[in-house]
């Protein structure tokens, strides 16, 4: 009752007010045109995950980034097994070592492993950049709160601050955040955006809100990106959730990335972020980001 109670106070007040922020959005079911991937698009790049560890020549792990949010960033976090990409998200009581010390030695600033969560990234900057096409992923995603995954893509001027996109633009294919998110009814769906001239006060962005997947945390989804010269159209399993073209469509090549991270500042997991609650496992509980394979798309 209280949530039917809640979800009718946000309905209207997003009548009153369209310009409140997407966290307070409810999620919808996508609606939009379908993809039809076979005749528009052919495949050009993939990850299968099939080996048993992971592709280097496509990825690299974000080495010079160990401390992330309210956790931490380490290699060992991630796997490729029986055909998929694991990362995977745990508690440490003693902090895992850093490889890459005695490669790297004082040159890079690292920030130090300590007691706390570990999860997972892999990014493909300085490996491979793709510019305009159809990117997708079929990933089932990490059952818990205070944590998300995303599937996501980067360049290297995303933080050049020019009033426009169309430099950089950080494109959130999809962000997990809402895991028993039973309040707002939006505990299976993700949220979609971009972001663009940095990340301070010159920061802008947009969002296409909250959309429903299906049964996400146990089932396999797809979740896609459409982007050429002049916008980008988001999808869930073949079928648009919405457009985006806002500050001016990034013109320049990005690489993509898969991650997962802790709510929290730091290293410690202390915060609620974008409504993500407060992380709810305990030490020995572990979550998985499972990922069957990315694939990268150009029009025909
Ligand atoms: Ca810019
Ligand atoms: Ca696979």
């Amino acid at each position: 009752m209280m949530v039917k109670i809640i979800r009718a106070l946000v309905a209207i007040l997003m009548m009153l007010s369209p310009s409140l922020p997407h966290q307070l959005s409810l999620p919808a079911i996508p609606k939009g045109q379908d993809l039809n991937l076979d005749s528009r698009f052919e495949l050009v790049w993939s990850d299968e995950f099939d080996g048993t560890e992971l592709d280097r020549t496509k990825w690299q792990y974000p080495w010079w980034e160990t401390e992330r949010k309210g956790g931490y960033w380490h290699e060992d976090m991630v796997d490729v097994k029986d055909g998929n990409l694991v990362i995977t998200t745990a508690y440490m009581s003693e902090p895992l070592d850093n490889y890459y010390d005695e490669i790297w030695g004082d040159r890079i600033d690292f920030d130090e492993y300590k007691e706390g969560w570990y999860t997972g990234c892999i990014t493909g900057i300085n490996t491979v950049e793709h510019l305009y096409g159809y990117f997708e992923c079929r990933a089932i995603l990490p059952k818990s709160t205070g944590m998300w995954s995303a599937f996501w893509m980067m360049n290297d001027k995303v933080e050049n601050v020019d009033g426009s996109g169309k430099d950089g633009t950080e494109v959130d294919i999809f962000e997990s955040m809402y895991y028993k998110d039973v309040s707002w009814g939006a505990g299976d769906a993700v949220v979609s955006g971009i972001h663009y001239d940095g990340y301070g006060a010159d920061h802008k962005g947009d969002s296409i809100g909250k959309w429903f997947a299906n049964n996400p945390y146990e089932e396999y989804n797809t979740y896609g990106l459409e982007w050429n010269e002049n916008e980008y159209i988001f999808y869930i399993n073949g079928v648009e959730t919405g457009r985006l073209s806002t500050g001016g469509v990034s013109q320049n090549p990005e690489y993509l990335l898969l991650s997962c991270e802790v709510a929290g500042e730091n290293g410690v997991a202390n915060a609620d972020r974008h409504g993500t609650g407060k992380i709810s496992m305990k030490p020995g509980d572990t979550a998985e980001f499972i990922v069957d394979y990315v694939r990268v798309y150009q029009y025909k």
